[in-house]
């Protein structure tokens, strides 16, 4: 069988992936990229971009219930999402060349959606974990499980402020369900299971499985940790209809190539 031409990977990266779920790009956005996407984000947390709903908004809910107080609204803010939809800026990143160069290579297709987006942004002292999950256990609706996130470090995501962590390979055990992850959980840090973290320099991109195990901690640093997650899906992907509690999401966009009729 002819393999796929690949845009931008080398195969032993794309071997990396599909042995561990998970792959890490040195350097895919350059400095100035950097610092307009940071800038941009910022705008969206303090309420200023006005196609963004309020609804995109999410706060900590120390925050949200009044626990805490902030004089600056960006520095309360938990998540951002569906940025890509509505803001052309965000689009813009969500389509990007190299970027999308890269999920036609792990998707093995240059017949791309988005599936959403959420920017973490994951404040200094206040951030929140984010427990062991795989993101298809919440788009459960979608077939094949293997949609591809792109999360972009806006800051230096480090240990000490929450960057990723993987358990490399669990993608390959399909869906974990009820019960059975906090078996999984418990396992995870063995020899067997081990827990890699993927710190990352601003610009740097972490490519994600939507079946691979993954978590970050609390950010009790100083530094805050802004990562913008794009989801990506084969445009030929299935939407399972019968499941009628995975999330609501807008209209998927067509990020590359050809869109098929009947399919997502
Ligand atoms: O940025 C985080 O802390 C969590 C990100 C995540 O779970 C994801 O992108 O799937």
């Amino acid at each position: 069988m002819a393999t796929a031409r690949l845009r931008f990977l080398s195969e032993e990266q794309v071997r990396q992936f599909k042995l561990n779920g998970f792959l890490t790009v040195e350097d895919v956005l350059c400095a100035e990229e950097v610092a307009a996407l940071a800038a941009h984000t910022d705008l969206i947390a303090a309420g200023k971009v006005e196609q963004i709903p309020e609804t995109s908004i999410q706060l900590e809910k120390v925050f949200r219930e009044g626990e805490r107080e902030v004089a600056d609204q960006v520095l309360a803010v938990r998540k951002l999402y569906d940025l890509a939809v509505y803001d052309e800026f965000m689009w813009g990143h969500a389509t990007h060349r190299r970027i999308v160069d890269i999920i036609a290579d792990l998707l093995g297709s240059d017949d791309i959606k988005m599936y959403g987006d959420q920017l973490f942004m994951k404040a200094a002292v206040t951030g929140t974990a984010q427990p062991w999950h795989q993101d298809s256990a919440s788009w459960r609706d979608i077939f094949p499980m293997d949609l591809v996130t792109a999360w972009t470090a806006i800051d230096q995501a480090t240990v000490e402020n929450g960057c990723l962590n993987f358990a490399p390979g669990t993608h390959r055990w399909g869906m974990v369900r009820g019960e059975q992850l906090s078996w999984f959980v418990e396992d995870l840090g063995s020899e067997q299971w081990p827990i890699v973290p993927a710190p990352l320099k601003p610009g740097s991109i972490s490519f994600h499985h939507s079946l691979v195990l993954h978590q970050s901690n609390a950010n009790l640093s100083g530094q805050r940790r802004r990562g913008y997650a794009v989801h990506y899906m084969r445009a030929a992907s299935q939407r399972d209809m019968s499941v009628t509690d995975a999330p609501k999401m807008p209209r998927f966009k067509q990020v590359r190539g050809r869109s098929f009729a009947g399919r997502v």
